[in-house]
């Protein structure tokens, strides 16, 4: 029976080894929320890294053998290779260059080799599950040679690949030394999805221009194959975060915060810790807001959560500390014995918790300065079942073409962001 395969740079769960022996729990991140149900299904399997270096072979093959029965397979990285292919080509040179902060990509020849290295060491995993007939379903930005790569092995698959960051315009991808491998190596799928129409156009403006193949209708023809490109935007669960929202258990966890809040009005916010997102740009919006509207001061908290991301990467250390220095200020100079300005939060939080949250907050506060899609918001909205409560969300999330009735902000404006509080609440 044919199946699906997904393959991504990492699981959908964390494994940690510590002195307890091996643990396993789902990770956050928007990947694992938007396809964590289709991998559980029949024969389908999730091949991916499970987050972390194991010397011993013997560990190797329990943790192997533990998510065998979860329908998902292990790729195994070298500490070399997390630092110069995970950590160093993915999240310091594609990461920086598709969310449009060029001047922290670096461009080292030694980190792309790697990165080829391993995702032909994804392409010999593949190569161990696939049958005639299964959909290989590839993703994201730390794959993009991969679909080529399978291709070369297996010429009659199915391949699909879904890149879940934005696709820069030509202008920018073009600084990248690599930009015509890349693109090579993407256009080795049957079918190319990004979650907006922009990225499309961006694509097919670099296939263009760099590999020369012209598309119809976004149909690029190869020499001997097509290829498919459109948008897709990504969705969520919505039942799964009504249901949550409106569980005992989120109801009684929102009910005890409440009294322990004073039942100020709340704004949320809930990120993976990443310049991307746009923190600090918040933080000075929220604080010009309580300097220009000292009638809100005790009656109005942000709650920022951040999920602890990349942190071996020297700008995520750098950004943390920004934070920390910009709440420290915001706390120190607003904070009273009774009142909190902002409450940080740098962990993650179980799903009844984030339910909580979504429920009581009176205003999402989403406002990357460039985000693929961004879930956070949406999740947000399902929860407000009752369709009460307001969003603001950034004009440079992908989500902001579908969810038009938000307050839509631009985050490099503090002033709009400002006043879009004091609109909301
Ligand atoms: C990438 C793209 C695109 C967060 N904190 C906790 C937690 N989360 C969950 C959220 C949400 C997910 O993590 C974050 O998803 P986003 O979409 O907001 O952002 P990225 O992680 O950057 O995702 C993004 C996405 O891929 C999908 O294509 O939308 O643009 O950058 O689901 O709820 N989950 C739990 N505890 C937490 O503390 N359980």
């Amino acid at each position: 029976m044919p199946k699906t395969i997904i393959v991504s740079n990492r699981l959908p769960v964390q494994v940690n080894h510590n002195a307890e022996g091996i643990t396993y729990k789902p990770s956050a991140g928007g990947l694992a929320t938007g396809l964590g149900s289709i991998y559980k299904e029949k024969d389908n399997i999730w091949i991916g890294w499970p987050g972390l270096y194991l010397d011993d072979e013997a560990d190797k093959k329990q943790v192997a053998e533990d998510l065998n029965k979860e329908n998902m397979h292990p790729v195994f990285l070298t500490p070399d290779e997390i630092k110069d292919f995970y950590e160093g080509f993915s999240n310091e040179t594609l990461w920086p260059t598709f969310h449009y902060f060029m001047q922290y990509a670096k461009y080292n020849p030694h980190n792309f080799e790697v990165y080829k290295t391993v995702n032909e060491k994804f392409c010999q995993a593949i190569l161990e599950f696939a049958t005639p007939g299964d959909t290989i379903w590839i993703h994201d930005y730390q794959l993009l040679l991969l679909p080529l790569q399978v291709r070369n092995h297996l010429p009659k698959s199915s391949i699909g690949f879904f890149q879940h960051i934005p696709f820069p315009s030509y202008e920018v991808f073009r600084l990248l030394p690599w930009r015509k491998e890349l693109l090579m190596g993407m256009l080795g799928a049957d079918l190319v999805g990004f979650h907006t129409y922009d990225d499309m156009r961006h694509f097919l403006s670099s296939v263009n221009r760099l590999a020369g193949y012209s598309n119809a209708h976004g149909q690029v023809d190869l020499p001997n194959r097509k290829v498919v490109v459109d948008s897709f935007p990504m969705g969520i669960d919505y039942q799964k975060y009504a249901d949550s929202a409106n569980s005992k258990g989120a109801i009684k966890r929102m009910e005890r915060y409440k009294l322990s809040m004073h039942d100020t009005k709340l704004l949320l916010s809930i990120d993976r810790l990443d310049y991307s997102k746009g923190i600090p740009q918040r933080l000075k919006a929220f604080e010009m807001f309580l300097k220009e509207n000292p009638e809100y001061i005790e009656k109005v908290s942000l709650m920022i959560i951040l999920v602890p991301s990349r942190d071996k990467v020297e700008k995520y250390q750098e950004l943390k500390e920004e934070i920390d220095l910009l709440v420290g200020r915001i706390n120190g100079n607003y904070g009273k014995i009774s009142w909190t300005p902002i409450h940080y939060f740098y962990r993650t939080f179980p799903l009844e918790a984030l339910s909580a949250f979504y429920r009581m907050a009176h205003v999402g506060f989403v406002t990357p300065m460039r985000d693929g899609m961004n879930l956070v918001c949406k999740e947000f909205v399902a929860s407000r079942f009752d369709h009460k409560g307001v969003l603001i969300l950034s004009e440079l999330a992908g989500a902001a073409q579908e969810l038009s009735n938000a307050l839509i902000i631009n985050p490099t404006d503090t002033h709009e962001m400002a006043n879009a509080i004091k609109q909301g609440l």
